[in-house]
């Protein structure tokens, strides 16, 4: 900031005018920082008026009602000069920034929900949650956000998430929704229960799924590291509450998935594609009861991305995703997991995968159902109706299209086959006979 600029030496003046005439340093801090933005907004030369600085910082530093001068100087009590360079860049108005600030700091118990907005910031959501001992749920296009094996993370919420999860949204006095429109209103805090702050690229997305008092326009990335240093450390019980949970949980996850029967538990397939994925693979989901198996069980690792079929939840994107994975990472492993339903809307692009000589792998769940839509029409109480599929042999199909199929329907046969399919140097198909009777439970109703 060049000190010649106007309006800095205005803001300046102001400040000394007002300490010495025994204003709080505090408040001064806040005004400096308004003139400072002020300043940045007019580099084009144009230097704002002494009426519209008043307008602005009256509006700004908040004689409003919800914005008490003596909340707003707990939050920035002294001159930052950084604080408004950083500001500056990041694009945020300094009364949001203080607005953010405040609430952040008055809540005891602050959850944060990220989604595939905060793909490009896990150090700056990693430093939050660790400034604030916040547990971070993850949206599942955001479920690269965090490695799953963080401290800080919960996994996934909603249908297919954790009880951790649901646990922080429906206990947390503050949430911070960063990158995220999540559908499953119902595993958000109640309205009314937690005061929000959502930070989205996009304003239409902002307080689509829950009331927001603090919106902001902008960049996760460069919002969260911007505003860092504005906040206070908060105590650790909610996150170590958060913690135990997710041991509990684990561990459950971990009966599920070493259960051996057969038909095969999808959980149990998963935990094994898990555990041989390579350290950098990309996967792919579809869109059914193989979706819910496939996020909840597959533990992402540092270096690992997952995308998936989003708000329209159409089927078979899991092989078209697999593709266009391996072309834009070709020295990646791409791995598809879909159902059988899901395939077959598809499969013909199977012999693109050949044709092109890429090595995705697809792993079908096979259950001769469209057991998503089947599991519905029975919650619904609806007679179920047209969610049988016709079997087809999908290894016979993958080796006529020219790809390596293989097969395995028993506990014994899946760590083989997995390995099988995923070291062909081809492109590859892993048919897994699950049960269809397993539900894509909610994460209350899960069972060993
Ligand atoms: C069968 C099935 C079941 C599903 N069940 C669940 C479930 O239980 N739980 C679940 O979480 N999902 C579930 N999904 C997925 C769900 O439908 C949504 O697609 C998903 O939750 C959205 O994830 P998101 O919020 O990360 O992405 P999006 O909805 O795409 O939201 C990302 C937001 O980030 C914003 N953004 C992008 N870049 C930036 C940036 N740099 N800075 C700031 N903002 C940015 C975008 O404008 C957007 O608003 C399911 C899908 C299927 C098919
Ligand atoms: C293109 C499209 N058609 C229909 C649906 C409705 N639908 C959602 S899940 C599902 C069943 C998916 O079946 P399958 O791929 O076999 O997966 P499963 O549920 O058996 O794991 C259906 C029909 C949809 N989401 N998209
Ligand atoms: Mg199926």
């Amino acid at each position: 900031m060049p000190v010649t600029n106007p309006a800095v030496s205005l803001a300046r003046n102001r400040t000394a005018a007002a300490t010495s005439s025994g204003a709080p340093m505090r408040f001064i801090g806040v005004l400096a920082i308004i003139c400072s933005r002020i300043a940045g907004t007019a580099s084009g030369g144009s230097v704002p008026s002494r009426t519209a600085m008043r307008r602005i910082s009256v509006r700004d530093i908040g004689s409003s009602p919800n914005q008490p001068t003596r909340q707003l100087t707990r939050v920035i009590g002294f001159c930052d000069l950084r604080v408004t360079v950083i500001l500056r860049r990041s694009g945020v108005r300094p009364s949001t920034a203080v607005a953010y600030a405040a609430l952040i700091n008055a809540g005891q118990k602050v959850a944060i929900l990220v989604g595939q907005g905060a793909l490009g910031a896990r150090g700056e959501v990693t430093q939050l949650a660790m400034k604030l001992n916040a547990p971070v749920a993850k949206a599942l296009l955001g479920k690269a956000v965090l490695p799953d094996d963080s401290p800080y993370t919960t996994g996934g919420i909603g249908h297919l998430g954790t009880e951790p999860s649901d646990f922080i949204m429906h206990a947390c006095d503050t949430l911070l929704i960063l990158g995220s429109t999540m559908p499953w209103v119902d595993s958000y805090p109640k309205p009314g229960q937690a005061r929000a702050i959502q930070v989205d690229l996009k304003p239409e997305h902002i307080g689509i799924r829950y009331p927001v008092e603090v919106p902001l326009v902008s960049d996760v990335k460069a919002t969260v590291a911007a505003l860092l240093s504005l906040l206070q450390p908060k105590e650790d019980g909610f996150l170590k509450d958060a913690q135990n949970r997710m041991r509990d949980w684990r561990a459950l996850l971990d009966r599920v998935c070493a259960t051996a029967r057969t038909p095969l538990r999808p959980q149990m397939v998963m935990r094994e594609l898990s555990n041989q994925l390579a350290p950098d693979a990309v996967i792919s989901l579809d869109c059914g009861a193989n979706t819910h198996f496939a996020a909840r069980i597959i533990e992402l690792r540092e270096q690992q991305k997952l995308t998936g079929t989003g708000m329209l939840a159409t089927m078979a994107p899991g092989l078209p995703f697999a593709i266009a994975a391996q072309l834009a990472f070709p020295n990646r492993q791409s791995v598809a997991v879909v159902g059988d339903g899901g395939f077959t809307q598809l499969m013909g692009e199977l012999v693109t995968a050949v044709k092109y000589q890429l090595p995705i792998k697809i792993i079908i769940l096979k259950n001769n159902s469209l057991a998503e839509v089947l599991f519905e029409q029975k919650e619904l109480g609806n007679p179920t109706y047209g969610c049988e599929l016709a079997p087809i042999d999908f290894v016979a199909f993958a080796k006529a299209c020219g790809a390596d199929g293989f097969r395995c329907a028993h506990p014994a046969e899946v760590t083989a086959a997995m390995r099988a399919a995923l070291h062909s140097p081809r492109t590859s198909v892993l048919e897994v006979l699950v049960d269809p009777d397993e539900k894509p439970a909610m994460p209350s109703e899960l069972k060993a």
